[in-house]
């Protein structure tokens, strides 16, 4: 069966990725709807040869449309997921707007793919972060338990949208030449203060919430619980931005329930779906950002026991935040959603 498929966001970072993938796979498409805001409109998007011309998305843009992916940003899909949902499209959501809402699956298919058929119109997409976290612990909380999680990320300017990749690139280039560097974007585009990117490092990615930590740290906490299923994992996240183009990176320590041996822990992570061990600190060989762009997997090495704690364990992750962290965990999602439509 082919599917007639809409992408909103067609022209973000994330879009042009949902879009080259879905080409890439060769999604089973009857007809592609690609919409964007107003702005964007009218813009020219080549797909398997043929030209086609993103057009406004509206409440009545979804007729006739059978699966949906959405990353135009939270106040879009909450304002249009469910009128998708209402002309009977499958939605995945790659915004926060649904993912806490106890009626809509989170999914990060090789951890909980079962609970995508649970949905009602809407199977929310996890952040970015999240999602690499998670695919490399869930063969360790399935082996051992999982009672606490440090984090601190590494994160990429790409996860704040091309604007954010143009803002690096140009504060680069204004500092190297001994020019004024000029921030204009982030941390948060929408609040007054700006940091210089270029050459730096800011521990804050989001809004700050009420308790001190950031909205992104707090996705991080309250994602990992719903998808891994456990409420009692501790969860602690201070995520920060860091002048890489594609990839986050993240340090995590966690603690298990059960004794491990750390070669077992290791074969695991090699084992798991999706996910590729690389450690061999001998030879230096450890996850790279600028190795992890570009594909689809998550990098995993630095694998060590921690010096304090027995079933302490730490770990390196990274993985290319467009794609495993939005736009590949989305299509693969929709595969799933395409094969149960069938
Ligand atoms: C970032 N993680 O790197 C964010 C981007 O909730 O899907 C993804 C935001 C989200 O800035």
């Amino acid at each position: 069966k082919l599917f007639n498929v809409a992408v909103v966001g067609a022209t973000g970072a994330v879009g042009e990725q949902v879009i080259g993938l879905l080409e890439k796979r060769n999604f089973p498409i009857n007809e592609l709807k690609l919409l964007s805001s107003s702005r964007s409109a009218g813009t020219k998007i080549m797909f398997k040869g043929k030209e086609h011309t993103v057009e406004e998305a509206t409440p009545d843009s979804f007729k006739g449309i059978e699966i949906a992916l959405f990353s135009a940003g939270g106040e879009v899909s909450k304002a249009l997921a469910p009128h998708a949902v209402r002309h009977g499209a499958v939605c995945i959501d790659n915004t926060n707007a649904f993912r806490m809402d106890p009626e809509t699956p989170l999914v990060v298919p090789e951890v909980n793919i079962d609970k995508v058929s649970e949905h009602n119109g809407i199977i929310a997409n996890p952040n970015c972060s999240t999602i690499q976290m998670v695919a490399a612990l869930k063969p360790l909380q399935d082996r051992y338990g999982i009672s606490r999680i440090i984090v601190s990320t590494y994160q990429a300017v790409s996860g704040a949208g091309t604007r954010a990749i143009d803002e690096m690139l140009r504060q680069t280039r204004e500092a190297l030449d001994g020019d004024v560097v000029k921030p204009d974007i982030l941390p948060v585009g929408s609040l007054p203060v700006k940091h210089q990117i270029a050459f730096n490092a800011i521990p804050q990615i989001d809004k700050f919430q009420d308790n001190g930590y950031t909205l992104e740290e707090m996705k991080m906490v309250r994602e990992t619980k719903k998808i891994l299923g456990d409420d009692s994992i501790e969860v602690t996240a201070t995520c920060v931005r860091i002048p890489v183009v594609y990839g986050h990176s993240e340090s995590v320590y966690v603690e298990l329930k059960n004794d491990y041996e750390l070669e077992d822990v290791k074969k695991l992570i090699a084992e798991a779906p999706g996910v590729v061990l690389v450690d061999d600190p001998i030879n230096q060989q450890y996850p790279l950002a600028i190795d992890a762009a570009g594909k689809p997997d998550v990098f995993v090495g630095r694998v060590r026991r921690d010096l304090g704690h027995a079933r302490g364990l730490n770990l390196w992750i990274v993985s290319d935040n467009l794609l495993k962290g939005a736009a590949w965990n989305a299509v693969q999602i929709a595969e799933y959603i395409a094969i149960e439509m069938e």
